[in-house]
């Protein structure tokens, strides 16, 4: 069986509420402008404190988002827009936005990411995590969008930072144009695999939109569900 089938079968399950905990799967990485900053500010999470406030969980972890941000932390540039861990808007493309019931994380105002007031920007960051005791770790999560077709505009990332070190080791692109990429399908749920390295140790996960600018802001937004940090092997 393949990672991607087993991948599959076990979000299936998850997302049937009948496993909770952790697995693993797929994805990559490329450059992305500078979104440095996000912070990583502590709020409820698993796990012992690393110092600077943030939670750090020492394994395999899943979060599905159901009973709220699990921990992550949000920031975002206009409080009429922004990350949540909600089930608004309900309705995405052609099915619900969210693979788990009843929540995904989400970046809009529960309708679209209109604010009226010129361009909107968000970080969600995840609790630490500690890779070093996970052979071929992998990130992989559920994604869908509604959002404006541009390379310049709604623009959305994915990226593993070292709070620690100040280290970059995934700015991946996920906006792109025409229908093209690993991140095409729009309105339809799909998932990412990015490898990890177990030697990068406390890492964090960061999504982040930007719409660049107020035109064609009428999107519902970025959603994402069931993001999984997990050993590479089933
Ligand atoms: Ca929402
Ligand atoms: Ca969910
Ligand atoms: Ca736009």
């Amino acid at each position: 069986m393949s990672t991607k089938i087993a991948w599959l079968m076990k979000s299936l399950l998850l997302a049937g509420g009948l496993l909770t905990g952790c697995g693993g799967g797929g994805g990559g990485s490329d450059s992305a402008p500078g979104t440095g900053d996000g912070g990583s500010s502590g709020e409820s999470g698993q796990g012992n404190s690393p110092g600077n406030g943030a939670s750090l969980v020492p394994s395999a972890v899943h979060w599905n988002f159901d009973s709220g941000l699990d921990g992550w932390t949000v920031e975002n540039s206009d409080p009429l827009v922004g990350w949540n861990a909600d089930g608004s808007p309900l309705e995405l493309g052609e099915g619900e936005s969210h693979v788990s019931a009843p929540f995904s994380l989400n970046y809009n105002n529960g309708v679209d990411i209109f604010t009226g007031k010129g361009a909107n920007k968000g970080t969600a960051v995840s609790p630490l995590v500690d890779l070093l005791s996970l052979d071929d770790p992998n990130l992989t999560f559920w994604c869908n969008f509604d959002s404006e077709d541009a390379l310049d505009y709604d623009l959305r990332w994915v990226q593993v930072y070292s709070p620690s070190s100040g280290t970059f080791h995934v700015k991946k692109t996920l906006h792109t144009t025409g229908n093209k990429g690993e991140c095409s399908n729009q309105g339809i749920w799909h998932t990412h695999q990015i490898p990890l390295e177990k030697e990068w140790g406390v890492i964090e996960v960061r999504f982040i939109f930007d719409t660049v600018d107020e035109d064609k802001n009428t999107g519902k937004g970025w959603f994402l569900d069931d993001v999984e940090i997990s050993p590479g092997s089933f």
